[in-house]
């Protein structure tokens, strides 16, 4: 059922333009595309759309500032200390900020308020570290003194998706400025608002012109010239795996580093010794967090054969008693997927799970012409060779697929291109620790899901991704070491 009530007021739109330079303009070419409320599927704004010219220009502001502007020369603490000001000003129009990507996104503002809360952790959590980016004495032979140096890399150009877009910028911008880079961001087309309004705070706490710049607009057109542009040193890119090959292909002519966060089709494995509360509730929460928009999502719920009939029951009980609704309302569980596009995408493979022979269990349908809502749905006894269990739906949208033992479970957890995140829900420390140490996974939960913190190393083995994000590893994404040897004596 959808529900209607709107208690919070959808917040003010105070920014549409580009930021370049800290000056907000409009595109070169005056072009501007729409931004939807994904509840109603009704315009919220028009954005300024970026042209090649456009990114250009964000280029030569965040070079010009990284090499001639105040920032190049800024000590590391102060650096650090606009990171901890921005943190604080998050915090202090959480309100708004949640609103709004609500608004934009069609997260629940229960959802939202968690993502602003981890958007403050992380830049404070980055500009903690802007002073201890430290290079090493290294011993080597003859009578020399060798030590390195931690610079940034450079100018970053970072593309960022529309399921976590307040976060996915704290991720990026958090390391990045915290290792002395600065920045041209595009957020994804459907949900630039939120970015926008954090272009806004970040200029209120005084990071000067050019070291943050926000382009808007399509990926296979002006993301693309971000790819390509000669003097951008770095793509750091969140998306679908697509389209990281394109990316990785357009890097190449100008051997740019990247680093990819991308998708997944992770296995979360239930035995019959775990805790099945806990895990019906975890295996709940894992797939249908932010309507299965989650690129760790448990897409694939392995249950031993023993418990899986009162598993599925009692999953379905629970996924038909979902309340669907405006993601403004509190008491909301689940929102609309982002748009138009991710609805029939979902669909479409919900049909095929269907000729593929998986039991529907239950969901499957949009429950509302309004909006792009799908009802929280369950698919029984999936074969590990169907489409439904090895491609990334990104929906509310689970395959079961039932088990015998460890040794026939572990190679197919692994079956898969993917290797993003993996869990198990058990209390036998062998099996959580075996399944720990040989699942390809970046990130495995015993006894919980989706618990990722900004401390802590986050990306996939195999085709879900390269390098980390969050944690000291992001940091050696943004800086290049350099060797300094001297003579002595
Ligand atoms: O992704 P895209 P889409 C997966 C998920 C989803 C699917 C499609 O399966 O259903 O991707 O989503 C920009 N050069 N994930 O189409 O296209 C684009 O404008 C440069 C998983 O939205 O990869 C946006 O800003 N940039 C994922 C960003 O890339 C390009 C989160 C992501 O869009 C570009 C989102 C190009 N050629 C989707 N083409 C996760 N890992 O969480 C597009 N973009």
């Amino acid at each position: 059922m959808v529900a209607t009530a709107s208690p919070i007021q959808a917040p003010p739109i105070h920014q549409t333009r580009l930021l370049i330079n800290n000056e907000w303009v409009d595109a070169s070419d005056g072009a501007t595309f729409e931004t939807l409320n994904p509840a109603t599927g009704e315009v919220i704004a028009r954005v300024a759309h970026a042209t090649a010219q456009d990114v250009d220009r964000a280029v030569k502001a965040a070079r010009n500032a990284l090499e001639h502007g105040p920032w190049g020369r800024m000590d590391a603490p102060d650096r650090g200390r606009l990171l901890l000001k921005l943190a604080d000003l998050v915090e202090a129009h959480a309100n708004e900020l949640a609103a709004l990507e609500s608004l934009n996104c069609g997260k629940t503002i229960r959802d939202s308020r968690g993502d602003v809360q981890a958007v403050a952790n992380t830049l404070r959590y980055y500009g903690g570290w802007a002073d201890k980016i430290e290079g090493r004495v290294v011993p080597t032979r003859g009578s020399f003194l060798s030590y390195t140096l931690r610079q940034p890399v450079g100018v970053v150009g970072q593309i960022i998706p529309w399921n976590f877009p307040l976060l996915m910028l704290a991720w990026k911008w958090g390391p990045a400025l915290a290792a002395g880079c600065t920045v041209v961001m595009k957020p994804a087309e459907q949900t630039p608002l939120s970015a926008l309004r954090m272009g806004e705070l970040a200029i209120e706490v005084g990071f000067p012109p050019g070291v943050i710049n926000l382009v808007n607009g399509m990926g296979e057109t002006m993301g693309d010239a971000l790819v390509v542009h000669p003097d951008v040193d770095k793509i750091a890119f969140t998306g679908h795996v697509d389209t990281a090959k394109i990316i990785q292909k357009r890097a190449a002519d100008t051997l740019k580093r990247v680093t990819f966060e991308l998708g997944g089709k992770s296995p979360n494995v239930v035995f019959a010794d775990a805790d099945l509360d806990q895990a019906v509730e975890g295996a709940f929460h894992s797939i249908y967090f932010h309507g299965g928009q989650c690129c760790t999502a448990g897409s694939r719920l392995f249950v031993e054969k023993s418990i899986h009939a009162e598993f599925v029951e009692r999953l379905a009980a629970k996924a038909r008693a979902r309340k669907l609704g405006d993601p403004l309302d509190p008491t909301t569980e689940q929102g609309p997927q982002v748009s138009r596009e991710q609805l029939d995408k979902i669909l479409s493979y919900i049909q095929l799970g269907q000729q593929e022979g998986a039991r529907l269990v239950t969901g499957g349908r949009t429950p509302s012409e309004r909006g792009f809502y799908v009802e929280p749905t369950i698919f029984d006894n999936a074969r590990d060779d169907m489409k439904l269990v090895r491609e990334e739906i990104f929906g509310p949208v689970v395959a079961v697929l039932p088990f015998e033992s460890m040794r026939d479970l572990i190679p197919r957890a692994n079956d898969t291109t993917y290797g993003l995140a993996a869990a198990i829900w058990t209390k036998d420390l062998d099996k959580a620790h075996l399944y720990a140490q040989k699942v390809k996974a970046g990130t495995v939960w015993v006894n919980c899901y989706h618990v990722v913190d900004t401390c802590t190393p986050f990306g996939g083995f195999k085709m879900s991704g390269q390098g980390r994000e969050n944690g000291e590893e992001a940091l050696d994404h943004y800086t290049e070491t350099k060797t300094v040897t001297i003579k002595l004596g």
